[in-house]
């Protein structure tokens, strides 16, 4: 619901209330947590927080009902995210609320959230009849040599703030369907949006009648997400988040030969050749550079223009962002809510320092507006005379580098000369160039696009990255392997032992 009024404390804690009532959830008084938005920078309500014990028992139960959920038949697991799916659907809005109330996204991408939800929940149930494995020619006359697929046990998932439902529905559903029972550990700041999305899906498990423990919620501290990261009856940890939280939970999840799946940080470029569709390419990058404030993995962070357009494109952008409403997400018209936290607008604020001191120029924003007690950043452009350190790096908040370029291959070496790998696009007419991006020496990333912008993936890919980005690779496609295990079979139907590679032995 779209209010024409600036949001206040008490207006946003009513709301939330309401949200959790209708979807029939309620919160758990107490301390340790809180509830807080980004909208007015205050905190709605305490929650009590589940302690590293309290983890550990989830994990348990989770462990103890798997042997049962396995034994379902797959299809007869997807119907139980068919009606999750469903309750997904009846609950849209409740649900968009919620995250804009914890996230600070526009309703319309708030309501995008939930429809991904709802789009995984349909591409996992239609999985669930097609986990098949294939048949492959035996050298040996007489045998048969085939793959099969199981499910792999417990699924911990570690969750970011800024896609707080989606994100969690992606492995969710996947891993519900692959037989795998899940402990989600939402990030700390998106306790509600948490809540009421585990809560439907308990919903649901009471009216398909599946084992309460196929999924269990903790509202937990970082001390909480190592328990569940070193735990060994968690055989895949699947956690989004910043590259230097990757790089903790990746080794020390490999040390007990567990399983990881990682979607971190992401530094994403756009390049824009001579022949690009301009007014294709500024709607493109504003929504991936400004839009959810800039707080997606795919956010749009690096601009790579050749030389004979940049002046144009960048002056139309510095237009565009000049008039982008910013404020309160629930207000109609914005479409450029808050940052998540004070900690997000210092991090914003010393990038654009250090990125002129490299000689950068501020060309549109980076200020702050005064709204409420939340942190509203002026979207950011700024034209760098090369790809420093700052540059580099993610910052997680609205800032675009413009970078220029002369010949198609410094395009890609630019493109490519960064820690991470997670999305990229190029905008162009020219065919030749289009195909080279995609090819194997063009965009070394994830995701690559043509002629759209960084974000704003389906689900029906596989959605995630390389290098400093994780490896992991989540949602659609063929995804779901990473949730579950694989057998190699020989069946041997000739009556006769025959040894592979020619051996003899006992002949
Ligand atoms: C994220 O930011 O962690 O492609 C996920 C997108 C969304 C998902 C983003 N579908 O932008």
């Amino acid at each position: 619901m779209s209010t024409p009024t600036p949001s206040t404390v008490e207006g946003l804690r009513d709301h939330a209330h309401a949200a959790l009532r209708a979807v029939g959830a309620t919160v758990p008084d107490g301390s340790g947590l809180i509830a807080r938005s980004p909208i007015v920078g205050e905190s709605l309500f305490g929650l009590r927080a589940d302690t590293p014990g309290d983890v550990g028992r989830a994990v348990a139960e989770a462990a103890d009902t798997f042997a049962e959920w396995r034994a379902r038949p797959a299809p007869a697991r997807g119907e139980l995210v068919r009606v999750l799916g469903e309750l997904l659907r009846e609950h849209r809005s409740d649900l968009a609320d919620l995250i804009t109330i914890e996230v600070g996204k526009i309703r319309s991408e708030a309501l995008g959230e939930v429809q991904e939800m709802i789009d995984v929940c349909e591409f996992a149930v239609g999985l669930s009849r097609q986990l098949h494995g294939r048949t492959i020619a035996s050298e040996r006359p007489g045998h048969r040599l085939a793959e099969t697929w199981h499910p792999l046990g417990v699924v911990g998932v570690i969750s970011a703030f800024n896609f707080p439902a989606a994100v969690w529905s992606w492995n969710t559903a996947i891993a519900l369907v692959c037989g795998d029972t899940v402990v989600w550990k939402p990030s700390e700041l998106t306790p509600l949006t948490s809540i009421a999305a585990a809560h439907l899906l308990d919903r649901a498990i009471e009216r398909v009648g599946a084992p309460a423990a196929v999924h269990r919620l903790v509202l937990a501290d970082r001390l909480g997400g190592e328990r569940l990261v070193d735990d060994p009856r968690v055989a895949l940890v699947s956690a989004t988040g910043s590259t230097r939280m990757g790089q903790q939970v990746g080794p020390r999840v490999a040390a007990r030969f567990g399983k990881s799946l990682l979607e971190l940080g992401g530094n994403n470029a756009t390049v824009v050749t001579p022949s690009a569709d301009l007014d294709l390419a500024l709607q493109g990058i504003v929504f991936a550079a400004a839009g959810t404030a800039g707080q997606r993995c795919t956010s749009l962070r690096r601009l790579i223009v050749h030389h004979t357009v940049a002046d144009e494109l960048v002056d139309r952008l510095v237009a565009v962002y000049g008039r982008l409403p910013i404020g309160d997400p629930f207000v109609e018209d914005t479409l450029v809510g808050p940052l998540v936290d004070e900690r997000a607008g210092e991090a914003m604020a010393a990038a654009l320092e250090r990125a002129q001191a490299d000689g950068g120029k501020v060309v549109a924003g980076g200020g702050r507006r005064e709204y409420g007690g939340g942190v509203y950043a002026e979207p950011a452009i700024v034209r760098m005379p090369a790809q420093t350190d700052v540059v580099r790096e993610e910052t997680f908040a609205p800032i675009l580098y413009v970078l220029t370029y002369d010949a198609f291959e410094e395009a890609v070496a630019l493109h490519n000369d960064v820690p991470q790998g997670l999305s990229s696009s190029i905008f162009t007419r020219d065919q030749q160039e289009a195909e080279r991006f995609l090819a194997a020496d063009g965009s070394d990333c994830g995701i690559a696009n043509v002629n759209i912008g960084t974000s704003g993936a389906e689900i029906g890919g596989a959605f995630g990255g390389e290098k400093a980005t994780g490896g992991g690779r989540e949602s659609g496609s063929d995804s779901w392997k990473a949730y579950m295990r694989r057998a190699t079979n020989t069946i041997n139907y000739s009556g006769n032992l025959t040894l592979a590679q020619n051996v003899s032995f006992l002949t």
